[in-house]
C-alpha cells in the first residue's frame, strides 16, 4: 500500500506487478529481484538499464530527489522534519499494533478487543498525529496540511487497520482516519484489494493458529 500510493497519490508514472504473497509467483520474484525479499520494490528504468530498490522509506527518499516538486515530504524545513520523524517511528516502531492486528482491507472485526500493548501504540499514533496536525495541519485534512504529503501515506497501513479491527479513537484521530482513507488514491486501493481473488490465511484472524 505504501509503495504504491508514494507513485499514485503524486501522480508519478507506473507500471504495477501485483506478486501475491506466498505464491508461485512470489518464488519467482524473489528469484529474480535478489537481494530484495520484501515489496514493494521498484525497479527503475536508467537508459537501456535498471536498477532495483526496496523498502518503502528507501523508494518514498528515492522519489522525493528524482520528484521534488511532487510534494512528497512539506515544502517547510521543519514541517519536513516533522513528518520524516513521524514517518521513521511508524516505519520502524508499532510491532505490537501490526502483530496483533494484520492488516486486511476486506475485513471488519466487530467488537474485537485490542491487546494492551497494541493499545499503547495506538495511544502513541493519535499523540503523534495530534502533534503533526496541532503544528503544521493549518485546520487541513492531513496531518500536514491539505495535501497528502509521504507521512500520511506511511500512516495509510494503521488507519486501515484502524477500520477494520474498529478502534476507538479520539475525535481528531478518527477524523484524520475517515479522510485519509477517503483520499481518491486511497480508495483506488480499497477498490483493488476488493477485486482480487485470493485470501492469504496467515492475516485472517479467525484462521490464524
Ligand atoms: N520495512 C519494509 C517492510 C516490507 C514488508 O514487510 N513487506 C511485506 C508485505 S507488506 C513482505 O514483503 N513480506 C514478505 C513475506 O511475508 O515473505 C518496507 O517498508 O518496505
Amino acid at each position: 500500500m505504501r509503495g504504491w500510493l508514494l507513485l499514485r497519490a503524486f501522480d508519478i508514472d507506473f507500471e504495477c506487478e501485483v506478486v501475491p504473497l506466498r505464491s508461485n509467483d512470489w518464488d519467482r520474484f524473489i528469484a529474480d529481484n535478489a537481494p530484495a525479499r520484501t515489496v514493494p520494490a521498484l525497479r527503475v528504468q536508467n537508459g537501456s538499464a535498471s536498477f532495483l530498490l526496496w523498502d518503502s522509506l528507501a523508494i518514498a527518499e528515492f522519489l522525493h530527489e528524482q520528484h521534488p516538486r511532487a510534494g512528497i515530504w512539506p515544502d517547510a524545513l521543519d514541517a519536513r522534519a516533522a513528518a520524516r520523524s513521524i514517518t521513521a517511528e511508524m516505519h520502524s516502531g508499532f510491532a505490537a499494533l501490526r502483530d496483533s492486528m494484520p492488516m486486511n482491507l476486506r475485513r471488519r472485526y466487530p467488537g474485537f478487543e485490542p491487546q494492551a500493548d497494541a493499545l499503547f501504540d495506538v495511544r502513541r499514533i493519535e499523540t503523534l498525529w495530534e502533534w503533526a496536525g496541532s503544528q503544521w495541519g493549518a485546520n487541513g485534512a492531513y496531518l500536514f496540511g491539505d495535501r497528502l504529503c509521504a507521512a500520511d501515506v506511511f500512516y495509510a497501513p494503521v488507519a486501515s487497520r484502524l477500520r477494520t479491527y474498529g478502534i476507538e479513537l479520539d475525535a481528531n484521530s478518527q477524523l484524520y482516519v475517515d479522510a485519509l482513507l477517503s483520499h481518491p488514491a486511497v480508495r483506488e486501493f480499497y477498490r483493488a484489494a476488493e477485486a482480487e481473488s485470493w485470501v492469504l490465511p496467515h492475516v485472517e484472524l479467525d484462521e490464524r493458529g
